[in-house]
């Protein structure tokens, strides 16, 4: 890395202290970019990285709310509007306990990228709480959403800022928000996305993150002539992600075989498909955040406190959360001839693991740009509430899926110009950056 990039990694870990996710995320996309800047020094002079890593704006926001049994409760709200040079703020909320302003700072950083390469108009933000919605009531979870859009409708709008779903956030939580925020400002506007069907919501944007990775999968493997038939997957986590991975991968003749969730994984050697698929949507609306309640109802081996990549497969789709494939874990997928990793979550794999599939030439995709679909698909409802004309079925997923595949050839076609051929991290870091970093030369010094 040249001494321009360790310096600006340097800084960043000066002025972000106790933020390694934020410093993580930043290391990954600027080794990708020393090229990028020997060809194009103008970046360099107009300091257009120096920008990017700085936030344009950071609000955090208290959320008092009280619990069923009449008990006072505090959390923290957060929204982090990353960079609006292509667009409004997009980006979903999170609600977990592990939620804090530099996991939120590294999900906004990446959605910048990400939201470029979609090819669709959207700017990166990302927001949410340390809320846990595990254990918590409908009604809890309600009075949660309203006082958090209480404080947050003064800083979005459908021209500023329009957060979606992410972890512990779904369409219940969607609903709870919207409602609060038409209250507020006596707008019905698509200030939100992942919204309920007959209530400007588009079809297909439960599925599309899930779908839209299988079909960049599906690209990638085509490049060495194969496809999902017959093929052994291994998936982790079970939530909105998984689930929609695992009807696509179905659908396409693949066999889903493992799933994962904070208690353990479980490997279900029949594959996972029909009612069983129906039953994640159970697991996820339980709150009790269990995968072993699958093992006990279809009676397949579950194994606690472990993850899913000892198990041998072709096709490894981590979906459930950051940092979930370590070296190890890839030295195991490697020897067990898996042949491709495609990242469903955001940043699930780590460094040290990329690196080992770098060096043994695994078809890998960062999430970045395979789990693009689902913001692409917000942009698709963006542009149904814009026009106030909802698309059908085929239509969502036919743009979904050219989407998909034109991000899968940005990125091989901007790894050959800039020098690493099939490297999918750099054309997806590369590709990202250049639409972003022209904008913003555009702009001025904003
Ligand atoms: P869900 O809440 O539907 O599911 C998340 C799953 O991951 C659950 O099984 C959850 O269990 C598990 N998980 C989350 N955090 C941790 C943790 N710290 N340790 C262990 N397990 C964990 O979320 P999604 O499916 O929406 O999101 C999954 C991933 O995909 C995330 O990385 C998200 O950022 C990413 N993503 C989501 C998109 C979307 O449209 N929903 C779009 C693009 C990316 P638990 O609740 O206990 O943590
Ligand atoms: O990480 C992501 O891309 C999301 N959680 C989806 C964001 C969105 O605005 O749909």
């Amino acid at each position: 890395m040249s001494e321009y990039i360790n310096k600006l990694l340097a800084r960043v870990r000066a002025q972000n202290p106790s933020e390694p996710e934020f410093h993580q995320a930043v290391e990954e996309v600027v080794e990708s970019l020393g090229i990028v800047l020997e060809r194009h020094p103008e970046y360099k002079t107009a300091k257009i990285l120096e920008r990017m890593v700085e936030p344009e704006r950071m609000i955090t926001f208290r959320v008092p709310w009280m619990d069923d049994q009449g008990e006072i409760q505090i959390n923290r709200g957060y929204r982090i509007e990353m960079n609006s040079a292509i667009g409004p703020y997009k980006g979903g909320l999170r609600f977990h306990p592990s939620v804090t302003p530099g996991i939120l700072k590294f999900l906004a950083f990446e959605q910048v990228f990400k939201n470029s390469l979609t090819t669709l108009p959207m700017g990166g933000g990302k927001g949410g709480s340390d809320f846990d919605p595990k254990g918590k009531s409908d009604n809890e979870v309600m009075r949660f959403c309203q006082s958090f859009m209480t404080e947050l409708f003064r800083h979005i709008g459908p021209d500023t800022d329009v957060p979606a779903g992410d972890i512990g956030v779904g369409g219940r939580e969607i609903g709870f928000l919207f409602g609060q925020y038409k209250r507020l400002k006596n707008e019905f506007t698509g200030v939100l996305t992942g919204k309920g069907l007959n209530w400007g919501g588009s079809l297909i944007r439960p599925e599309a993150t899930g779908y839209g990775a299988v079909y960049f999968a599906q690209e990638m493997l085509k490049t060495k002539g194969m496809d999902f038939s017959g093929k052994l997957v291994a998936v982790s986590g079970f939530g909105n992600v998984a689930w929609g991975a695992v009807q696509k991968i179905d659908q396409l003749g693949g066999k889903v075989v493992t799933l994962s969730g904070p208690d353990g994984f479980i490997h279900d050697k029949n594959g996972i498909k029909g009612e069983k698929i129906d039953y994640m949507l159970q697991m996820r609306a339980s709150a009790k955040d269990n995968v072993k309640d699958y093992a006990d109802k279809f009676k397949v081996e579950f194994f606690p406190g472990k993850r899913a990549w000892g198990v041998k497969v072709d096709v490894a789709m981590p979906c459930a959360t950051q940092n979930e494939i370590f070296e190890q874990d890839a030295k195991e997928l490697v020897k067990n001839g898996c042949i491709c990793v495609c990242e469903g979550a955001n940043m699930p794999t780590t460094i040290e693991a990329y690196k080992i599939f770098r060096e043994n030439s695994i078809l890998f995709s960062p999430g970045k740009a395979s789990n693009a679909g689902g913001v692409a698909t917000s942009g698709l409802e963006m542009s149904q509430n814009s026009m106030r004309l909802p698309w059908g079925k085929e239509e969502v997923d036919h743009r979904l899926h050219e989407i998909m595949k034109k991000i899968h050839d940005t990125c091989l076609e901007t790894a050959e110009r800039f020098g690493t051929p099939g490297n999918y991290v750099a054309g997806a870091n590369i590709a990202g950056f250049l639409k972003v970093a022209d904008a913003m030369m555009d702009q001025g010094l904003v």
